[in-house]
């Protein structure tokens, strides 16, 4: 297999959060986001990260005629039973803010002791050569820490500022973003990915 068609690859994500930290770390391929080919938003249908990782990844390749990276990722609460889980982006609604999300999250954990607030960040990475790749692409990460009682931080985004990072003391939006790209589940969903990527197509990513 080769990836010699692969030199560019449409980033399937409207998240400026995420691209920003795809980027950084595939910074040696051309990778395009989504934006810049109008790209529709598809339908996240699937109840799994996987199954809307294939979907988003599929639409962009479609749509582009280009191979395709996408990212679905989440939180996970074990107090809430696994929620907000796939619904991650649009937990208090479709549309809503990071800050509606969050605030939802604080609001339904507020009974919860601290100590059983334990959740993770989840990271599904797909890469797809064209629309009907039979044989996608698929790496995961976990990320394991904890819900704050409230938001602190200014970087990062999403759930960053209520995450608390164990072994850093701080909460993920803490976090510079290269200490978070190296520990993160999207650090190292992407690690995995380009390692799988390298060992099918023989050349470095
Ligand atoms: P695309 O589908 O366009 O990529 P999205 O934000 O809708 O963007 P998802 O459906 O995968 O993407 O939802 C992921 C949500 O999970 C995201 O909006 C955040 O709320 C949260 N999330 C994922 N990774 C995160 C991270 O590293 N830090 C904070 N929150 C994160």
């Amino acid at each position: 297999m080769t990836i010699r068609d692969a030199q560019q690859i449409v980033l399937a994500s409207g998240n400026p959060g995420k691209i920003r930290e795809i980027q950084a770390i595939l910074k040696n391929q051309t990778i395009i986001a989504q934006s810049q080919f109008n790209v529709p938003e598809a339908e996240e249908t699937g109840t799994t990260f996987v199954e809307n990782a294939i979907i988003k990844a599929r639409n962009a390749a479609e749509f582009c005629k280009m191979p395709a990276i996408a990212d679905d990722s989440g939180i996970v609460v074990d107090a809430l039973g696994g929620a907000p889980g796939v619904i991650s982006a649009r937990y208090a609604g479709v549309g809503a803010s990071d800050s509606e999300n969050l605030e939802k999250l604080l609001n339904d954990l507020q009974n919860v002791p601290e100590e059983q607030k334990t959740a993770r960040f989840i990271c599904v990475m797909v890469f797809l050569q064209h629309a009907n790749d039979p044989f996608p692409i698929i790496a995961q990460g976990v990320w394991e820490g904890q819900i704050l009682p409230a938001p602190v931080g200014e970087n990062g985004f999403g759930y960053d500022p209520v995450f608390f990072v164990p072994g850093y003391n701080c909460a993920s939006a803490q976090l510079s973003p290269e200490v978070k790209n190296s520990i993160s589940h999207r650090g190292k969903a992407l690690k995995q990915l380009t390692a799988l990527m390298e060992n099918i197509f023989k050349t470095a990513i």
